[in-house]
């Protein structure tokens, strides 16, 4: 080999292996993600309501994994001015967070205001604006004011006029800070864990019927709070309202068997669909009317365990996401394991779809039981949204990874270098709006029924020490250098 060749070989392995980086458009934007009642604490302080998670957690502690609960949490309430000094440090165009309901309305109605509650948003969103950085607002991420759970929660239809009632108030309020609303977060999630198991708040197993009534109310109160915005503030603050959906990336086990193939798309339907379709198509999906009213009256009951529509309420909710919202964490592999007109008296909507999930095991796994580190399975669902839905404008507005309680937490980069490459795939090969994205989360927080024991921050909390000590992670600096170059090294993530 002449010296002109070797050259030339070192030349071309730099290109392939070190040139590798791929650039995220300019108007794309980063961003991190909260929620009040796992970051706040302060749950009882300055005229705060109880929520249903407070109920949930002081009467039902053996349901959390370390029986804790977010009574001080990360203490957000009293220390946000270090939170948001740490978003400044890392230059995010955004912060998703979420408004407590019952710290607005201590009994979940607006006959009683909480002023200092108020007040205290107030003043984050002054904070952030000082600092440039746009609020990206969860009006619910799950804390129900307790006296509304006292009146069945989500599945009875007169939360409907109270989520009304609460929603008005935030948008006079805070509106002139808002440009992105986001009504509910993953009622999905809810829907299973809190009114179909024992496992969140409420903590309801209404037998195979709370999934379709939970969501039935979740769809009537989102697409009033949209109107609401739309009729009456829309003109003045030209913002945008969206619900947060979740699902899984749902893989056919064997993808050259057609049934296995039907079985992961009618997974798709009854999770993503039961949300999107309502919302872009109007009604429910097809395939889930059929498989639940079939199901139902050969169970007996006198009407479909699938609450009906109205043709105004299809008409009401239909064309009422004016963005995206998708929060994607991890796959599953679906095969069909047994007619819908067989084991009837089992109650769980997994019966209603006749399918069975499980994983591969070259999955790599987090601390996490139920997440896998799938990063192809994000571009797989936003095209799958893209394709249902006719190109909707998607904003990623959750996707992280639950690591070891270490600051060297090269995993959760790992997980969070995959995902963002395959975003970027998704618009620069596959074509589609893929806005911005929001890494869950700015902080460890009380990860819902596992407590303390799971970590999704890029910023470790110390919950032993008093003054809850904040220390940033290997990921925090990744994730900051990323949002400064604007590249990622995407050679690892095919
Ligand atoms: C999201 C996705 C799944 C389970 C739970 C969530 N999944 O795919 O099985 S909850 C979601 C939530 C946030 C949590 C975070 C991590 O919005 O509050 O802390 O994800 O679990």
């Amino acid at each position: 080999m002449s010296i002109k060749q070797i050259l030339f070989l070192i030349v071309f392995i730099n290109f392939v292996s070190f040139g590798r980086t791929d650039k995220f458009p300019d108007n794309f934007l980063f961003g991190v993600a909260t929620s009040a009642y796992q970051i706040e604490g302060a749950w009882n302080q300055s005229g705060k309501g109880e929520s249903m998670w407070d109920w949930f957690t002081h009467n039902f502690p053996e349901r959390i994994q370390d029986t804790s609960n977010a009574d001080i949490a990360c203490d957000s309430y009293n220390r946000y001015e270090e939170d948001v000094s740490f978003l400044k440090d890392l230059n995010v165009s955004f912060y998703r967070f979420s408004i407590s309901w019952p710290r607005i309305f201590p009994n979940g109605q607006n006959n009683r205001v909480n002023w200092e509650g108020v007040n205290y948003y107030i003043a984050v969103f002054k904070l952030l604006k000082e600092f440039n950085i746009e609020p990206v607002v969860t009006l619910y991420h799950w804390d129900l004011p307790q006296p509304l759970n006292n009146l069945g929660g989500w599945t009875n239809p007169l939360l409907v006029d109270y989520f009304a009632n609460y929603v008005r108030f935030c948008y006079e309020q805070f509106g002139q800070y808002v440009k992105y609303w986001i009504t509910l977060n993953e009622p999905q999630t809810t829907c299973i864990n809190g009114y179909s198991s024992t496992e969140f708040a409420p903590g309801y197993n209404i037998k195979g019927l709370g999934f379709y009534y939970c969501a039935y109310v979740h769809l009537l109160a989102h697409a009033r709070a949209y109107h609401i915005y739309k009729d009456e503030f829309y003109e003045t603050q030209q913002g945008k309202v969206s619900i947060d959906l979740t699902m899984r990336w749902m893989e056919p086990l064997n993808k050259s068997d057609e049934s296995h193939v039907l079985a992961a798309e009618r997974t798709l339907q009854f999770t993503m669909g039961l949300y999107g379709h309502p919302l872009y198509l109007g009604d429910w999906p097809q395939i889930v009317k059929d498989n639940v009213d079939k199901r139902s009256e050969l169970q007996g009951y006198a009407r479909s365990r699938l609450p009906k529509f109205t043709s105004e309420q299809i008409d009401f909710i239909k064309g009422t996401n004016d963005y995206f919202a998708l929060n994607y964490y991890t796959s599953n592999l679906v095969y069909p394991t047994h007619d819908i007109t067989e084991d009837l008296n089992e109650t769980s909507y997994g019966k209603d779809m006749g399918v069975s999930l499980s994983i591969d095991s070259s999955w790599p796994s987090s601390t996490s039981s139920w997440l896998y580190n799938v990063p192809y399975g994000l571009r797989s669902m936003i095209n799958w949204v893209a394709e249902q839905y006719d190109n909707p404008e998607i904003f990623i507005l959750e996707n992280g990874f639950a690591d070891l309680h270490t600051l060297d937490d090269y995993d959760r980069i790992n997980y969070l270098n995959g995902h963002l490459c395959h975003t970027l795939r998704a618009i620069n090969e596959d074509k589609r709006t893929v806005i911005g994205y929001a890494l869950w989360s700015l902080m460890d927080n009380f990860e819902w029924s596992d407590g303390y024991e799971q970590s999704f921050g890029i910023i470790a909390v110390d919950f032993s020490s008093v003054n809850l000590t904040r220390t940033v992670r290997a990921s925090y600096e990744w994730y900051k250098n990323l949002i400064e170059s604007r590249t990622i090294d995407c050679e690892d993530f095919e």
